[in-house]
């Protein structure tokens, strides 16, 4: 008798169809919110979304752009070349005289910007916000700000970028994150400089002034334009600390907390001491940690080296190793922000399209394990990683990511409580057959190759 054909499989098309209601209600979801409800929700409420999100787009585009690492015929170093410098900080890396730096407003005009595209290529992969550098720490700013000349308006772009970006996230389901720096900014009078020693700070009355005339308006400016879903703050160090002081991080949390109470905030307002109101910790730049960091939590990460566009920056991850990172966020209840550094013309560069659309593509079969599931308390398997999604009748699906294919063609979870009732191939709902061991122990009987080349998922369903 033929196993594979007794072992009935329950009805994934069901699984499918609450995942896409799940999907639709949050895509029309009201993004910032305004409505009296939106100002009772609980922090919990606020965060539901990103922790089922588990994967972002983020975007480092700005003056710096149209450098694209290289400055009076210098290249900013790349790893394995002595020092490896990111794009976006080629002010300061290549002593770029400020003037010439500032002049860059004069020959921003991104013609190929799309809004469309980008929502549509985050969403392709399979990913849930994007969060675009309004302000990165050169001080410009990526629209046309009331408070300052050092923005878009000034440009000979005569567009609201941000605006049709706000527009195409909505219609592409997508939510809309700002890095804001709040604290850096190497324009306006009072902004804090690179911590490096040799720089001069600006004293605690200076840096009060560019938070009153720059930082607090500008942050006002985008939730009343755009009303994003969420804000990435950036500090780092101890440095940080001198200028964001514990009084400023809560007087900017209460600042977007009493616009717009559906925003989530991050940890890295104020890393050093984040306290207990943002919304979720940000793990070091690409930092994979080995633990659940207990809050809702994320990793920023790049596809080459640089955050911003560098046309020598060669050091393109592969798509197999960034489907390895999300899943292992994903199994440790974290979130994936991967970069892309569009253009100065506004495309994305090509091998970054590339990557999007074969991630997309793993996503597209796969994404029912990713999306709202969360980790189990099991020690690591040696093949790979495992999530759960609890379902309603209490029973539960453990999905199962096979990075290395078990040669012995078995598929072993020691220690699962409750019985494993049917197993089956994700992609394709292939029955696999499930056995128990000499020992005891259930096992799921593998074919012999591995359904996929990049990372295959086994879901089992267990009572
Ligand atoms: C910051 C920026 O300086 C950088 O340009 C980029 O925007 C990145 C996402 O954030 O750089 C950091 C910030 C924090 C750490 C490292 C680089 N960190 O905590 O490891």
């Amino acid at each position: 008798m033929n196993n594979r054909l007794v072992n009935i499989i329950w009805p994934t098309g069901f699984i499918s169809i609450i995942i896409s209601i799940g999907c639709a209600a949050y895509a029309a979801g009201d993004v910032g919110g305004t409505t009296p409800k939106a100002n009772n929700i609980s922090p919990t409420e606020r965060v539901a979304w990103f922790e089922e999100a588990r994967f972002g787009m983020f975007l480092h585009w700005g003056l710096y752009s149209e450098l694209a690492g290289c400055w009076d015929g210098k290249w900013m170093p790349q790893p394995g070349h002595g020092k490896s410098w990111y794009a976006e900080w080629i002010q300061m890396r290549l002593d770029v005289p400020d003037k010439e730096y500032q002049a860059l407003v004069k020959s921003f005009n991104p013609v190929k910007f799309d809004a469309d595209a980008w929502a549509g290529e985050a969403a392709g992969a399979g990913m849930r916000y994007l969060v675009l550098t309004a302000k990165h720490h050169d001080g410009f700013a990526l629209w046309d700000s009331a408070v300052t000349n050092y923005d878009l308006g000034s440009t000979p772009c005569k567009r609201d970028l941000l605006g049709e970006l706000a527009e195409a996230c909505r219609r592409h389901g997508v939510k809309l994150g700002f890095y804001y720096s709040h604290w850096q900014d190497w324009k306006h009078p009072g902004g804090a400089q690179p911590p490096w020693p040799e720089k001069k700070q600006p004293t605690d009355g200076e840096f009060e002034t560019y938070w009153q005339a720059i930082c607090l308006p500008q942050v006002t400016e985008l939730i009343d334009r755009y009303d994003p879903g969420m804000f990435w703050f950036d500090t780092w160090g101890k440095n940080a600390s001198e200028h964001i002081t514990t009084q400023r991080r809560d007087q900017l949390i209460r600042l977007v907390r009493t616009k717009s109470p559906r925003c989530l905030i991050n940890g890295r307002i104020c890393a050093h001491n984040p306290g207990n109101d943002v919304d979720y910790l940000s793990a070091g730049d690409n930092q994979f940690p080995e633990k659940n960091l207990g809050r809702p939590w994320q990793t920023p990460a790049t596809m080459q080296h640089s955050w911003a566009w560098h046309a020598r920056d060669f050091n393109w991850k592969s798509v197999d190793k960034m489907i390895g990172l999300l899943v292992h966020n994903t199994s440790l209840g974290g979130n994936y922000l991967l970069n892309v550094g569009p253009l100065p013309d506004g495309r994305f560069p090509a091998p970054a399209v590339r990557r999007l659309r074969e991630i997309g593509g793993w996503m597209a079969a796969n994404h029912e394990a990713i999306y709202d599931t969360e980790p189990v308390d099991l020690p690591r398997p040696k093949w790979g990683r495992l999530t759960q999604r609890i379902q309603k009748d209490g029973s539960r699906l453990l999905y199962a990511y096979v990075f290395d294919w078990p040669g012995e063609q078995r598929l072993l979870i020691k220690n699962i409580s409750g019985n494993i009732t049917a197993a089956a191939v994700l992609e394709t709902g292939q029955p696999l057959v499930v056995k128990t061991d000499k020992d005891g122990f259930q096992f799921i009987e593998l074919p012999e190759q591995a359904p996929d080349d990049r990372v295959s998922v086994i879901v089992l369903k267990i009572k």
